[in-house]
């Protein structure tokens, strides 16, 4: 048993998720927003892992840490077979828990991504290093991923969004996605879920800027740019923004932008949209929403999720808070 059975393109057979309606509504908000979907094709995925070795994005070292200090305990507390990660990337996170899992019982892992590039390296890094998880992998969005879970009816399943990722979601995105998992477990399945707790401004700022020298979180908010271009046959000049992170302490989410540095218009001839700027403009492309745990308990509550076990790094910084359905 074990070893990458495939990957499957479940946003149907082009893969073609980057879906323009949803653009195009998100870049008629005010100010406009370009979903966090289009953060993660191939480069933008790797320019987020560059973003995980910048020394005050503390997130993914947390994380990881957490994970494979707790991974027998988690382990015994997911109790599933089928295991599926809502936005997988390189996977390097979960391994010791996947690991720990398939000492316990035979464990199917259904990674699920926008990078079909991220899906292959992440799969066969998996297969080398723990040979005993099989592994399917699931190229699109979160909802046809979880669309697949439901149609294959790949359970008892343990659904993992970690990362935080939770808080790239808005207030209206992120209650659809937890309707949509709550829709697709069945008593006895599990929710795994991580949260960045709040923290003062100052500290989560420095987070997400890059410090003197580097530019992995500009590169990686002007990637939004890139990609719009090439997928919708866009214009935009990356040379004209300027990336910068600030924490809202009214929403209590730190909001990636780019601010337009010279007037000019910028195109998606495949949307048939154009768009005006002046200096100071502002693109939204990504928040990063920061949790309180009694909170988000509530929010998962009135979907009927259940709190169970949770484990938090001792300066309370980050959590991992499992859900029973
Ligand atoms: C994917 C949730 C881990 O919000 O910290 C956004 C994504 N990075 N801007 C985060 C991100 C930079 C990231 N997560």
């Amino acid at each position: 048993m074990g070893g990458t059975t495939g990957i499957e393109a479940v946003d149907g057979d082009t893969g073609f998720w980057a879906d323009g309606d949803s653009l195009r509504s998100a870049l008629r908000e005010t100010p406009p927003r370009i979903p966090p979907h289009f953060g993660y094709d191939a480069l933008g995925s790797q320019l987020f892992e560059e973003i995980t070795e910048l020394p005050d994005y503390y997130l993914t070292r947390v994380e990881g840490d957490l994970l494979r200090r707790h991974a027998d305990e988690i382990a015994d507390a997911v109790g599933t077979p089928w295991v599926a990660e809502l936005g997988s990337g390189s996977g390097k996170k979960t391994r010791a828990l996947l690991a720990a899992c398939a000492a316990r019982r035979s464990t199917t892992y259904l990674p699920i991504d926008v990078s079909r590039e991220m899906l292959v390296s992440s799969g066969d890094a998996l297969a080398a290093e723990c040979p005993d998880v099989a592994v399917r992998g699931l190229w699109g969005r979160y909802e046809a991923g979880l669309g697949w879970i439901r149609r294959e009816r790949a359970s008892p399943v343990t659904a993992m969004l970690l990362g935080s990722t939770l808080g790239n979601a808005t207030a209206d995105e992120r209650r659809a996605l937890i309707a949509e998992i709550a829709r697709t477990l069945a008593p006895g399945d599990r929710f795994l879920v991580s949260a960045d707790l709040i923290k003062p401004g100052h500290v989560l700022e420095r987070c997400y800027n890059d410090p003197p020298g580097r530019s992995a979180f500009v590169r990686f908010r002007l990637n939004h740019l890139a990609h719009l271009n090439r997928r919708f046959d866009g214009d935009f000049a990356l040379d004209r923004f300027r990336a910068v992170a600030h924490f809202d302490e009214r929403t209590r989410a730190v909001e990636g932008h780019l601010h337009a540095t010279a007037e000019h218009m910028a195109r998606l001839r495949a949307l048939g949209l154009s768009m005006a700027f002046r200096p100071g403009d502002v693109i939204n492309v990504g928040i990063s929403a920061k949790f309180d745990p009694v909170r988000l308990a509530d929010e998962m509550g009135e979907f009927g999720l259940v709190p169970g076990s949770s484990w938090t790094d001792h300066r309370w910084r980050y959590g991992i808070f499992l859900f029973h359905r």
